[in-house]
C-alpha cells in the first residue's frame, strides 16, 4: 500500500499490523484509539455521544462507531475490526473530523499510527482521510499527512511522525474525511486502531526559564520603573513573582515582568524575584534597586541637571576606586567621594 510522501513535515509510511496494534502511550497518549468504548456494540451504525477521549467537528456531536455481525450497505459482507471488537467511521452522520488534544512536550517527537479502510462499493473506489496534527490554536494551520486512500477490501496501516513546536503543550490530532468511494457524505472511512506515542529524552525535559534580572536606578521619593525579561527554553509564557519587600521601599513585580519601585531614602536593595515558566519550572533571580538624594541646585545657579550625591556603595572615599557591583548602573562616574552627574528618569 504505497504512499507518496506530499507532505515532508509529516511523514507516512505504511505500517505492519503488529505495530499497529502497538499502541505504547508514553506522557501522551489517545484516548479509546480502539473505539471499543462504550462497549457491548454489534452491528453498524451505532450513533453514539459518549465516546470518550473523542470530538467530532458534526454539527450533531455523534460519532459512529461499528460492533462486530455488521453488514451495511454497499458492501455485502461482514466488516471485522482491525483490532478488538468495535471500530469507527469518520463519516458518521456527515463529513467529519474526529479529533483529540493530547498534552505534549515540545521539542518532542510524536508518532501516530491508525487502520483506515473503505466502505465502497467496489475495490476500485476509495475512501479517502487524511491526518491533521497542531496546535490547538492552528496558527499556522498545522501539518497534513498525504492521502490515506483504501478501498474496501482490508485494513490499511499508516504511520507518520511530527514535531511538536515551541511552546505548544497541547497537540491537536485530527483525523480528516477527505472523500468517500460512495460520494454519499455518510458513508465512508472505517477508522480504528489509532495510537499516539511521544519519544522524549533528557534533551527535551523542561527547563526553567533564564535567570530574571534587573536594575533600576533613580532618586529618592521618585517612581522607577523597568522589565524583566527571562526567556523559556520551550518558548512557554514567563509569569514573575517577587519576594518580600523592604522597609521604605515600595516595589511591584507585576506576573508579566513590569517592576516598578520608589525609595523613601536611599538605598542599594536586592529584590528576590522569581521568574516561573506554565509548567512550574522556575529560577531565581533579582531587582537591584538604587535610590538617590537629587542634589539641591545651589542659589543663584542655573540648574544644568540633576546633581546628585552617589549611594553610599557607589562612592568611595579612596581615590582611584570606582562604584562596583550591579548598582552602579545607571549612575555616572562621580569623583571618588564628591558629586556625580546622572542620567536622572525621575
Ligand atoms: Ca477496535
Ligand atoms: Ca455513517
Ligand atoms: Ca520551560
Amino acid at each position: 500500500m504505497a504512499v507518496s510522501l506530499a507532505a515532508p513535515a509529516l511523514l507516512l509510511t505504511p505500517q505492519p499490523v503488529s505495530a499497529a496494534r502497538n499502541g505504547t502511550g508514553g506522557e501522551c497518549t489517545m484516548v479509546s484509539g480502539g473505539f471499543e468504548e462504550p462497549d457491548g456494540l454489534r452491528g453498524q451504525e451505532h450513533l453514539r455521544e459518549d465516546v470518550p477521549g473523542w470530538r467530532t467537528s458534526s454539527s450533531d456531536g455523534l460519532i459512529e462507531i461499528w460492533g462486530r455481525d455488521n453488514r451495511a450497505a454497499p458492501m455485502n459482507f461482514t466488516v471485522p475490526p482491525d483490532t478488538g471488537d468495535q471500530f469507527a467511521e469518520l463519516n458518521g452522520t456527515s463529513v467529519a473530523t474526529l479529533h483529540q488534544d493530547i498534552r505534549t512536550l515540545p521539542g518532542s517527537t510524536l508518532d501516530w499510527s491508525l487502520a483506515h479502510r473503505g466502505r465502497t462499493g467496489s475495490p476500485d473506489s476509495k475512501d479517502v482521510m487524511r491526518v491533521r496534527i497542531g496546535g490547538v490554536v492552528q496558527t499556522p494551520a498545522g501539518q497534513d499527512s498525504p492521502d490515506i486512500a483504501d478501498g474496501n477490501g482490508g485494513w490499511g496501516h499508516y504511520s507518520g511522525s511530527y514535531t511538536v513546536p515551541r511552546g505548544q503543550w497541547t497537540t491537536r490530532v485530527e483525523f480528516v474525511s477527505v472523500s468517500s468511494g460512495t460520494g454519499r457524505p455518510d458513508y465512508g472511512n472505517l477508522l480504528d486502531s489509532v495510537s499516539i506515542s511521544c519519544a522524549s529524552s533528557l534533551a527535551v525535559r523542561n527547563r526553567p526559564p533564564s535567570v530574571p534580572y534587573l536594575v533600576l536606578s533613580g532618586p529618592v521619593r521618585h517612581s522607577i520603573g523597568g522589565s524583566l525579561d527571562s526567556e523559556d527554553p520551550e518558548g512557554d509564557e514567563v509569569t514573575y513573582s517577587a519576594g518580600a519587600p523592604e522597609p521604605r521601599l515600595e516595589v511591584t513585580v507585576g506576573p508579566d515582568g513590569t517592576v516598578t519601585a520608589r525609595a523613601g531614602r536611599p538605598i542599594l536593595y536586592q529584590v528576590p524575584v522569581r521568574a516561573c515558566d506554565g509548567q512550574g519550572a522556575c529560577s531565581r533571580g533579582r531587582v537591584v534597586i538604587v535610590a538617590y538624594h537629587r542634589a539641591k541646585p545651589s542659589a543663584g545657579a542655573r540648574p544644568a541637571g540633576p546633581r546628585v550625591k552617589p549611594p553610599a556603595r557607589a562612592s568611595s572615599r579612596r581615590p582611584g576606586v570606582r562604584p562596583e557591583g550591579p548598582g552602579r548602573e545607571g549612575l555616572a562616574e562621580g569623583r571618588p567621594g564628591g558629586r556625580g552627574r546622572v542620567s536622572a528618569s525621575g
